[in-house]
């Protein structure tokens, strides 16, 4: 019915669709599982919310108290050394900073919270910016919440979470400076952490353990970007 020809002619064509199929899901995982970091420009700070970028580029927002380590957190994952300035003067800036990454997304930088000495005045205008951005920025498609892994779960944290729960805002948590604490002990807070966060959650929003010094947690927050961004762009 065939002639030689025509079967292998078959074949071949069957043979090429399917490692059609088998190379483009192969480029696929590498998508998800290898988010590599090609460009990082920083592109604006503003206090007034509106100000912030327009058009529909996802935002992966910072915060956490002064000094938990997010701006190196920020350097650590772009691979930059300087470009969110890490200080030991903590506080001082209420900005929101704008990197774009990749031309596909933004780190965005939140000023911290819980810092001490600010005035009255200071804290309403953190507190004006804080809500403003995280409560109304559509663009923003998770929030992470840095804790500090050596300290025992903090009161403002805890209060700060529960907000972000009562509100829906999407968000998961980075144990950062993981180096500051030996494996165990390390593992072990985190652990008694997340038992802490179990009597008010029923279930517990997604969690990094991170080191700015040895590079701890960067291919899981990376990953855990880029599948949220797949998602967006499947939709
Ligand atoms: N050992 C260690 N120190 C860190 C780490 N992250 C931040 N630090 C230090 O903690 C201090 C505050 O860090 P910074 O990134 O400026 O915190 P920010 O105020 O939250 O932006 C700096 O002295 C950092 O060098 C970390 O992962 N490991
Ligand atoms: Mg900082």
């Amino acid at each position: 019915m065939f002639t030689i020809a025509q079967r292998y002619k078959f074949i071949f064509i069957i043979l090429q669709y399917y490692s059609n199929k088998f190379f483009r899901y192969i480029c696929s995982i590498e998508i998800i599982l290898f988010m590599k970091i090609k460009t990082a420009e920083y592109i604006i700070s503003n206090s007034d919310v509106k100000k912030c970028p327009e058009g529909n580029i996802p935002e992966y927002a910072f915060i956490g108290r002064s000094n938990v380590g997010k701006s190196s957190l920020i350097n650590m994952l772009t691979g930059r050394t300087a470009l969110a300035k890490t200080s030991a003067t903590p506080g001082k800036t209420l900005l929101i900073n704008h990197f774009l990454i990749n031309k596909e997304w933004y780190i965005v930088d939140l000023p911290g919270y819980g810092y001490a000495k600010r005035s009255k005045e200071s804290r309403d205008k953190f507190q004006k910016i804080i809500t403003g951005y995280i409560l109304h920025r559509m663009q923003m498609t998770n929030l992470f919440v840095l804790v500090d892994s050596r300290h025992k779960p903090q009161k403002i944290d805890l209060e700060f979470m529960e907000w972000l729960g009562e509100n829906g805002v999407p968000f998961s948590i980075v144990f950062t400076k993981m180096d500051k604490l030996g494996k165990e002990a390390g593992s072990k807070n985190v652990r008694e952490y997340l038992k802490v966060l179990h009597e008010t959650w029923e279930e517990l929003p997604p969690y990094f353990m991170s080191s700015s010094e040895d590079g701890r947690g960067r291919d899981e927050i990376l990953d855990y970007i880029a599948e949220i961004n797949e998602n967006i762009t499947n939709e």
